[in-house]
């Protein structure tokens, strides 16, 4: 998989902050702010020859919108799909909850794009809405699929704050499969990882683990303390908050880690590349 540059994540979290900035402050569902954040990426992709699509949604009375982009190519009954939740909460910019994880696939997918690649799987990458309101984007998308495109779903990857100012580096543990290939990419840069247990049901992933679908995703934190245990092996300050700003006005550019945005952004891409294989695993 390519390297993602850090600076051109960093460049799609500004383009979002400066987003919320002319838009009342905020990215939250049913404010202005949201919808120029789904048009701002939609311009990119369509830019880079993907297939868009937004769906819409109404909840507490606001519309609300999904944003789905498909690579053109690779096997449609074997589809593997990554994801984020692109809605803030209406108290801030959101910058690590969820611009983060936003930006990382918005990169990931404009670099498979620039590589030309073309990958066993047919690669779909989506942009959720009103995820703080209960993961009602993304139920959505999951809910109107019908089950042949649900079966054909063969994964999902969530990345739902992947930048915490006091990092943790979490795997999610639902899929085996796919917690391996995050756990190998970490284990290869010599960054030691935990298993994610604060968010079950807490995020996107949930959406399509209701409905039987593999995920996996990564995590860096949120108001849980780092233990002084954690601060040993990762750095950062024990007995803090992984993120103090969460939910909170002060989730801006400076509440990101860069280190942890870069190690993230490139583990999102290892994932799409190793398990864009229609590898069936090989083994025993
Ligand atoms: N609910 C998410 C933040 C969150 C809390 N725990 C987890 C675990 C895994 C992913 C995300 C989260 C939000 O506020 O958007
Ligand atoms: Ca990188
Ligand atoms: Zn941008
Ligand atoms: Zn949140
Ligand atoms: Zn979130």
């Amino acid at each position: 998989a390519p390297d993602i540059p850090l600076s051109a994540v960093k460049a799609h979290l500004s383009d979002l902050q400066s987003i919320a900035s002319a838009n009342g402050g905020n990215r939250a569902h049913g404010r202005p702010g949201y919808k120029a954040a789904v048009d701002h990426i939609k311009a990119k992709l369509d830019a880079a020859g993907y297939t868009t699509t937004v769906q819409q949604f109404t909840s507490n009375g606001s519309t609300g919108y999904n944003l789905i982009a498909d690579w053109p190519g690779g096997d449609t009954g074997n589809v593997l799909m990554a994801g984020a939740h692109l809605d803030s909460v209406s108290s801030g910019p959101g910058m690590n909850d969820n611009g983060s994880g936003s930006a990382a696939v918005l990169e990931t997918a404009l670099a498979v794009a620039r590589e030309g690649h073309q990958p066993d799987r047919h690669l779909r990458f989506g942009w959720w809405g009103a995820e703080e309101l209960g993961l009602v984007g993304s139920n959505h998308y999951v809910r109107n699929l019908t089950s042949t495109q649900r079966s054909a779903i063969g994964g999902y990857l969530n990345f739902d704050m992947i930048a915490s100012p006091n990092p943790g580096y979490f795997v999610y543990d639902d899929d085996p499969a796919i917690e391996k290939v995050f756990k190998d990419f970490f284990a290869a840069k010599g960054v030691p990882t935990e298993i994610e247990t604060e968010g079950d049901g807490r995020s996107d992933h949930a959406s399509f683990k209701n409905h039987g679908i593999p995920v996996g995703g990564l995590f860096t934190g949120a108001s849980r303390t780092k233990s002084s245990a954690q601060a040993q092996k990762w750095g950062g300050t024990a007995g803090r908050a992984f993120d103090s700003c969460y939910h909170s006005s002060c989730d801006t550019l400076a509440n990101v880690d860069d280190t942890a945005l870069d190690r993230n952004s490139d583990a999102l891409a290892h994932a799409v590349w190793t398990l864009g294989a229609a590898d069936d695993g090989g083994g025993g």
